[in-house]
């Protein structure tokens, strides 16, 4: 029986993974966990924080578990306020997570990012296998933390898997502190009427995704048969890349009177440090990734969802 624990689930990704967790393996079978309690959930709740190893341990007995997506993070922009804390923060919990795998023969998701990527790396079509320097903090978990989890599955035979995210969009709860929101608050304040101040210039170009292709992805690899899992670091996974500019095009066409203003701050320097695309060919070779959602297609649906989302808060 499929027991899942989902750590920090109460984020942007977890907030859309979780139902389709529930949906595919009931609802009684997915825990999840993050920090805070959210205004409201439905589901069952573990709140705690997931560095704390002894109770990580006690709630994998407590409900039997045989899955962890470990999600629980600090992210780019919000990890370079405080490098140190993201560092304990990222690495223990995932170092307790492989840990606690090896003990209690776990399978576990873990998700890397482009940020493992650096200035030194080359930007378009960035290849699977390359130079990777990161520079802010975060990436340096996320690279730290690929190897890591390859370490344990050599070693100990762990079944992890994991896909190097690019940024996310979705609408159903807000981005937690990455440099790749500006995709994100675009929607929020076109729809509100508000002037959108960007974050980043209008050339910044960066590899993007919609969050049903990402839970899919996360999905379909976390079921692919392990002989066909080839690489056990992390998988390039991309959609598409657009720059700020074209998303601001596609915008207006649903919403004429968009104004944008662009200030880019000191996020500038980490998106500039990231590929503007990435090479995903060994992700559709292996287990067979294809995504479904253009940059047309996402803008649509999220004009539409948050227009909903708004209107169901009036
Ligand atoms: P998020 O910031 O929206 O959510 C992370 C959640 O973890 C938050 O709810 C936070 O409260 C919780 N958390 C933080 N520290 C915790 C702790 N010690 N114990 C328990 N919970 C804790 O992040 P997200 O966007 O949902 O990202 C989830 C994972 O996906 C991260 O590993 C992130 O690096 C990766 N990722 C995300 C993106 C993206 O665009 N969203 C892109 C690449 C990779
Ligand atoms: C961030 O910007 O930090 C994340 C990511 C791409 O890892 N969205």
């Amino acid at each position: 029986m499929t027991k899942i624990l989902v750590s920090g689930g109460c984020g942007q990704i977890g907030t859309d993974l979780v139902p389709e967790l529930q949906k595919k393996y009931g609802k009684e079978n997915i825990i999840t966990n993050d920090l805070r309690e959210p205004e409201s959930w439905d589901g069952i709740l573990e709140i705690f924080d997931f560095q704390d190893v002894e109770k990580v341990e006690e709630v994998i007995k407590k409900h039997n578990i045989t899955v962890i997506y470990h999600l629980a993070c600090i992210l780019s922009a919000a990890g370079e306020k405080i490098p140190y804390k993201t560092w304990e923060v990222n690495m223990q919990t995932l170092r307790n997570v492989l840990d606690l795998a090896v003990k209690y023969n776990l399978k576990i998701f873990w998700p890397s990012s482009i940020a493992v990527f650096g200035p030194s790396t080359p930007r378009d079509k960035t290849p699977q296998d390359t130079v990777m320097e990161p520079t802010t903090m975060y990436g340096i978990t996320k690279r730290a933390g690929e190897m890591l989890c390859n370490y344990y599955h050599k070693k100990f035979g762990v079944d992890v898997r994991s896909v190097r995210y690019p940024g996310l969009i979705s609408y159903k709860q807000e981005p937690g502190g990455g440099t790749t929101d500006y995709a994100v608050e675009i929607f929020y304040d076109s729809l509100k009427g508000k002037p959108f101040s960007c974050f980043v210039g209008p050339e910044t170009t960066l590899p993007m995704m919609y969050m049903d292709d990402a839970i899919r992805a996360s999905i379909e690899l976390m079921e692919a048969p392990a002989e066909s899992i080839k690489i056990r670091t992390s998988y390039n996974l991309t959609a598409m890349s657009f720059s700020a500019e074209e998303l601001e095009r596609e915008v207006r066409k649903h919403i004429p009177a968009l104004q944008v203003a662009y200030n880019p701050d000191k996020r500038q320097k980490i998106a500039d440090s990231w590929p503007a695309s990435i090479d995903d060919t060994k992700a559709r070779e292996e287990w067979g990734w294809q995504h479904k959602v253009d940059l047309p297609e996402m803008t649509k649906i999220m004009i539409d969802e948050l227009k909903r989302k708004f209107d169901g808060e009036n």
